[in-house]
C-alpha cells in the first residue's frame, strides 16, 4: 500500500501538507508527523490549512509552523490528510500541485489523489502514520509520538467510542513508551479552557432541548455569540459529543449558525448511522456514530428539515 506512496515522493522536492477545514487532533497530529517525516527525508515541507491550530492542540510541538496564508508557490506534490473530499479543505488545492497523496479514514473518502491510502478500519489517519512507521521500521522523536497520540486520543474520545480497540491501547501503550506525555496531553486538549470558552460552553449548555420523543437531542450556538464572549469557534470543539450523553437519546445535534446557514454536527449512539444522514446533505458526510453537514438556510428552516429527516429515520 505504501509502495505508490513512496514512489509519489521520490525525487521530488517541495511538499504542501493541508487537512479539512475546523482543524481536530487527528488533523493536527498527523500534519506534524508527516511534516516530520517528510523533512527527515530531505524534502522541503509547508503545512498549511484554511483554519488555524485550535488553542488546545496549539501545545503540540511543530503546530506552530502551521501557516494560514494560502500558499502561492507552486509544489511537487501535495499531502491530504484526514479528509474525505477535496471540499472539506475549503481551498482549491487543484492548481498548487501536480500530483496528490491522499491519506485518510473516513469511509466515505472520494479518493482524489493520485495515490489514495484510505483505510475506514483505522481509528484515527494517526494510526495509519503510525502503522507506516512501525512497517518501515521509522525512529520517530517523541514529539511525534505526542502528535499521534494526540491524534488518537481525540478521533476515539478520549478512548470512549467504539473504535477504541485493544489494538488502539497497544499503539497508545507504544506511543506512550516513546515519550507520549498521555496524563499532560489529557490536560491540555480536556481540562484546559479560557474563561471566554468556559462561559460560551455554559451557554451552549443552556440551549438544550430534546425532540421526537426523547430520541433527539440538540444543542445550538448562534455564531453571534463568539464576538459577544470574545470566545473562539474552537472553545466550542467536542460539545457536539455530549448531546448523545442522556438515556434513551438515539442521535444527538449541535447546531452552529449565522444569518444564511447552519452546519449540523450529528453524533448516533449506534443504531442510526449518522454518517448516511448527513450524506443527504450536499457536502455532508462522516463515519456511522459521527458526521457533519452544512444546509445552507437560517437555523429554524435548517433544524425543522432535519428533524424532519430524522423522524423519518426514527419511525
Ligand atoms: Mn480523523
Amino acid at each position: 500500500m505504501w509502495n505508490d506512496f513512496h514512489e509519489l515522493i521520490s525525487n521530488k522536492k517541495r511538499f504542501l501538507i493541508s487537512s479539512h477545514l475546523s482543524l481536530d487532533g487527528d488533523s493536527v497530529g498527523s500534519q506534524i508527523a508527516m511534516r516530520w517525516y517528510l523533512e527527515s527525508l530531505g524534502k522541503e515541507v509547508v503545512v498549511y490549512n484554511c483554519d488555524s491550530v485550535p488553542r488546545k492542540f496549539a501545545f503540540l510541538s511543530g503546530a506552530e509552523s502551521f501557516s494560514t496564508q494560502i500558499p502561492e508557490d507552486r509544489f511537487d506534490v501535495v499531502v491530504v490528510l484526514d479528509c474525505s473530499n477535496l471540499h472539506r479543505l475549503g481551498w482549491e488545492v487543484a492548481t498548487a500541485a501536480p500530483l496528490m497523496a491522499n491519506i485518510d479514514h473516513h469511509r466515505d473518502n472520494t479518493c482524489f489523489g493520485s495515490v489514495n491510502i484510505v483505510d475506514n478500519h483505522a481509528a484515527a489517519t494517526g494510526e495509519i502514520i503510525y502503522r507506516f512507521f512501525t512497517e518501515e521500521g521509522i525512529n520517530y522523536p517523541p514529539f511525534v509520538a505526542e502528535a499521534l497520540y494526540a491524534a488518537i486520543l481525540t478521533d476515539t474520545g478520549g478512548f470512549r467510542f467504539s473504535n477504541t480497540s485493544s489494538t488502539i491501547l497497544k499503539i497508545c501503550s507504544e506511543l506512550a513508551d516513546r515519550g507520549a506525555d498521555c496524563s499532560a496531553i489529557y490536560e491540555r486538549i480536556y481540562a484546559s479552557h479560557s474563561p471566554e470558552g468556559l462561559l460560551l460552553q455554559s451557554r451552549i449548555w443552556a440551549t438544550l432541548r430534546y425532540h421526537l420523543g426523547g430520541k433527539v437531542c440538540s444543542m445550538e450556538l448562534p455564531l453571534s455569540l463568539l464576538d459577544e464572549l470574545g470566545a473562539r469557534y474552537s472553545d466550542s470543539e467536542g460539545m457536539a459529543d455530549f448531546t448523545i450523553t442522556a438515556e434513551g437519546v438515539e442521535v444527538g445535534m449541535m447546531i452552529k449558525y449565522n444569518d444564511t446557514e447552519s452546519h449540523f454536527s450529528l453524533r448516533s449512539k449506534g443504531t442510526i448511522d449518522v454518517g448516511r444522514i448527513a450524506q443527504k446533505i450536499p457536502g455532508g458526510g462522516g463515519h456511522f456514530s459521527a458526521a457533519g453537514c452544512t444546509i445552507e438556510q437560517p437555523f429554524d428552516r435548517a433544524f425543522s428539515y432535519m428533524l424532519e429527516i430524522l423522524a423519518g429515520e426514527l419511525g
